[in-house]
């Protein structure tokens, strides 16, 4: 998009721009009669919990379908619509965010206290996340329904947020497990659930979406659907890792995994390298609320040096996903996975 002198607006401002055009049409929305209140609530609650993120997964869309248009100019239409789809995505993770803060009991999120702890919004969190999840077909209906891959959109949408509603479910329910028996925390285990609650939603998605208004048919690219999902499995395990190791202030999370006895790739490493005296540490102390025995999780884990474990496996995961993506027929999808990867390594948020 040009604006009046010529210039080029920047991605990110253009993405930006987009989101106010949905967000007004959303409060426009006619089968729904606002009264001022309510058009002021869906307001705050969206500008609260909607835009103030990386945009890492929004902001791909439109990468990745320039990528796939080999360099040709997109037109204001494409533009839009490549926002429009980034949007959607970063709508479901709103979504997510808003009900996976109440379930994990966490404090803060993007630098803010999570949209349940503010002042007279507690448990009406919960109905906004519908909402949010109600926006999404609502956008792709006012801007996609005469597209000819409507329908593989909807479908899209709703099969990754069935996967990531299993994948949070298992990660939920092992904790139950967990306190039986913390051997049952593998490696295996782990990456079922973080591919399952993550990387469908965050990696597979944006680059379907722009798949799907490139005109590709998405049965067609299953190889590139397996190494997201391993670049997924390698984002969460960073997630994992930051939760315990990363600084809340450039996170903007305080970390709850030890207290919430997740089967974080963390406490698996753990179980992995520890003798038998170490892992009684960690079957008295892990899962845990009090901060003296969070403490006693995160002293054993730098006497077992997971943070030297941790760099191992990211440059590891780097160089094998890197062969991988090399192995892709198409050079403008390997450029697709590359410019993620690229977005992802050594992240410190
Ligand atoms: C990330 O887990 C997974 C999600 C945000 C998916 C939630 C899915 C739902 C159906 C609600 P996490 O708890 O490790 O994320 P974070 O560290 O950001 O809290
Ligand atoms: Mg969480
Ligand atoms: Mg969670
Ligand atoms: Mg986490």
């Amino acid at each position: 998009m040009a604006n009046p002198n010529g210039a080029k607006t920047d991605p990110k401002s253009t993405f930006l721009n987009v989101y106010s055009v949905l967000k007004s049409e959303l409060l426009q929305d006619p089968a729904f009669e606002f009264t001022d209140v309510s058009r002021q609530w869906v307001q705050r609650m969206l500008d609260y919990n909607v835009p103030g993120g990386k945009l890492n997964r929004g902001l791909s869309v439109i990468d990745s379908y320039k990528l796939l248009k080999e360099g040709k100019e997109l037109t204001e239409e494409e533009i839009f619509l490549a926002c429009s789809l980034g949007w959607c995505i970063e709508w479901l993770q709103a979504y997510f965010l808003v009900l996976d803060d109440i379930m994990d009991g966490s404090q803060t999120r993007r630098g803010q206290p999570c949209w349940f702890r503010v002042p007279q919004v507690g448990l009406i969190a919960a109905n906004d996340g519908i909402l949010l999840r109600n926006h999404i077909p609502r956008i792709l209906k006012k801007h996609f329904r005469e597209k000819p891959y409507y329908v593989d959109l909807l479908d899209l949408f709703n099969e990754v947020e069935f996967q990531t509603a299993c994948g949070q479910m298992i990660d939920l329910i092992t904790t139950l497990e967990g306190e039986k028996d913390l051997s049952k925390y593998t490696l295996s285990l782990h990456r079922r659930i973080v591919q399952f609650k993550t990387a469908y939603y965050s990696f597979y998605l944006p680059v379907a979406c722009a798949l799907l208004m490139a005109g590709e048919n998405l049965d067609n690219h299953i190889d590139a659907k397996n190494i997201l999902v391993e670049m997924g499995t390698y984002f969460q395990v960073q997630d994992d890792y930051l939760d315990c190791f990363g600084a809340p202030e450039t996170i903007g999370k305080i970390g709850t995994d030890i207290e919430d006895f997740k089967c974080s790739w963390l406490v698996v490493k753990a179980l992995e390298l520890s003798n038998e005296e170490q892992k009684k540490v960690l079957y008295e102390h892990y899962g845990k609320p009090e901060p003296e025995h969070v403490a006693k999780v995160k002293a054993l884990y730098n006497e077992l040096n997971l943070q030297g474990v941790f760099a191992e496996y990211e440059s590891q995961s780097y160089m094998k996903l890197t062969t991988l993506i090399e192995s892709l027929p198409s050079k403008s999808v390997q450029a697709v996975l590359k410019l993620f990867l690229g977005k992802i390594y050594k992240r410190q948020k």
